[in-house]
């Protein structure tokens, strides 16, 4: 049975690439918002963020009528629900999941559910949100059976299928990647898959919710591991006077290694976030887990005191940072080791402090460096005025640039471009 008509719910970074690939398959999709603007934007056939090639998809899409946004859900046959699932700041050092946003999707589909729809929960989520997101349903809608009641028989399926895609390479990855569907029932399952079949190329492989669940956090755990070795690594061999990028290329010609790369800290809405979801589940088991997101939060205070100690030499210290964003060639700041590195170095009062960001516009500088009176500047306004210049995100413009002009400056460069 193929779909007619599939809303999604939540149109960021995942929401709205898979609500337009979805209505480039000729689907007609609702996608709902709360935020106006971005309902606005979206009609308008533009874009709110900023993600290779999805402005000509959404354009292509909302002119043929196929996508359309709204703030209020409609009846559909499909909900996804592409909501963030953060964590809760505490100062007691644990990082409690929040699922108010699913909470919130959940009681806003509600009302518009009926007989035989599918809801997946796309959002990475911890171990039993797929369970809590059924109930919540089902609290709102006593005249309507969930598989927690009724399994295969149930009126409503439910599963968890959660996102994969890399930002930056979200438009292919959707389609290519392989997903895990983890269904609440087998019914459940083959329903999500029939779904996904519809636009991913990938395999589809069948599990149940809580396996899906855990198997995207342990994705990112894995990374947010495999990156703090990286980046204990590179303290090490500071200590010891190596370079750690020729190290780490050395040590991956053996077939069996693979070290990724050590950089400012790690960033994003993911890797910093979903690894504590399995810490908070089990703090007492998972111990290594928890470490390297210790190990990787810890990095920026590295870079900071790098950038101290080569700032010292100067009577009147220019530091340019080259890049905000979490990661290249994106415009994301979100939990951006680089973004909190210019925002305490400028704060320490180390000298005059100046950020190039490519990928944001003049309007679009973060509260903290307004505070901080660090202005934005091009990279070669930057570069001419800067005596130390420290490298935190690997953008393609700075990769690019003539690197000669970085040859009579102090170069921090936490990211190996210049290596
Ligand atoms: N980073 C390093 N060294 C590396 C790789 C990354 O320091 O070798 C840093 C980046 O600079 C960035 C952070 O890690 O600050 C995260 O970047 P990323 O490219 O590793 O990952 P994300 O957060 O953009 O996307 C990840 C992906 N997960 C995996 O690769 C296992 C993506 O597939 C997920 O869909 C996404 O998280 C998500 O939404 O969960």
């Amino acid at each position: 049975m193929s779909f007619k008509k599939v809303s999604v719910i939540g149109l960021g970074y995942i929401g709205l690439p898979t609500a337009a690939v979805i209505a480039s398959r000729g689907i007609e999709v609702v996608g709902v918002d709360v935020n106006q603007h971005a309902v606005d934007t979206i009609n308008n056939g533009e874009i709110h963020i900023v993600e290779p090639d999805l402005d000509i998809i959404v354009r292509g899409v909302v002119s043929t009528g196929n996508l359309r946004a709204t703030t209020i859900p409609e009846p559909a046959e499909a909900f996804m629900v592409a909501v963030p699932t953060p964590f809760k700041h505490s100062d007691d050092g644990s990082h409690e999941p929040n699922l108010d946003y699913i909470r919130a999707a959940a009681e806003a589909i509600a009302p518009v559910l009926e007989k035989g729809n599918l809801v997946i929960l796309e959002s990475t989520s911890p171990v039993g949100a797929t369970e809590k997101l059924a109930e919540w349903l089902a609290a709102a809608r006593p005249d309507l059976t969930f598989p927690q009641q009724k399994g295969d028989a149930a009126d409503i399926k439910v599963a968890h299928c959660p996102e994969r895609v890399l930002p930056g390479y979200v438009l292919q990855e959707l389609v290519s990647n392989d997903r895990v569907i983890g269904g609440m029932s087998s019914a459940c399952s083959e329903r999500a898959v029939e779904l996904y079949k519809t636009f991913v190329r990938g395999e589809c492989i069948i599990t149940n919710a809580r396996t899906a669940e855990m198997a995207k956090l342990t994705e990112n755990s894995f990374r947010d591991v495999n990156i703090a070795f990286a980046n204990e690594l590179s303290v090490i061999c500071d200590k010891l006077k190596i370079n750690v990028w020729e190290l780490i290329k050395l040590a991956n010609r053996h077939p069996r290694v693979n070290i990724l790369n050590p950089g400012p800290g790690v960033g994003g809405h993911c890797i910093a976030v979903d690894p504590w979801f399995i810490v908070d589940s089990c703090p007492d088991e998972a111990k290594l887990i928890k470490q390297a997101r210790l190990t990787n939060d810890a990095k920026p205070e590295y870079v900071i005191e790098k950038i101290i100690e080569a700032a010292d030499q100067f009577k009147k210290p220019v530091i340019a940072c080259l890049g905000l964003a979490f990661k290249a060639d994106i415009d994301d700041l979100r939990e951006s080791p680089a973004l909190q590195i210019v925002g305490d170095l400028a704060r320490q009062n180390v000298g005059e402090v100046l950020a190039v960001e490519p990928n944001i516009s003049e309007q679009e500088i973060p509260e903290c460096l307004i505070e901080a009176e660090v202005p934005l500047l091009s990279l070669k306004e930057a570069l001419e005025k800067a005596n130390v210049v420290v490298i935190l995100v690997d953008h393609s413009e700075f990769k690019s640039a003539d690197h000669s002009l970085f040859a009579a400056k102090v170069v921090i460069d936490s990211r190996g471009m210049l290596a």
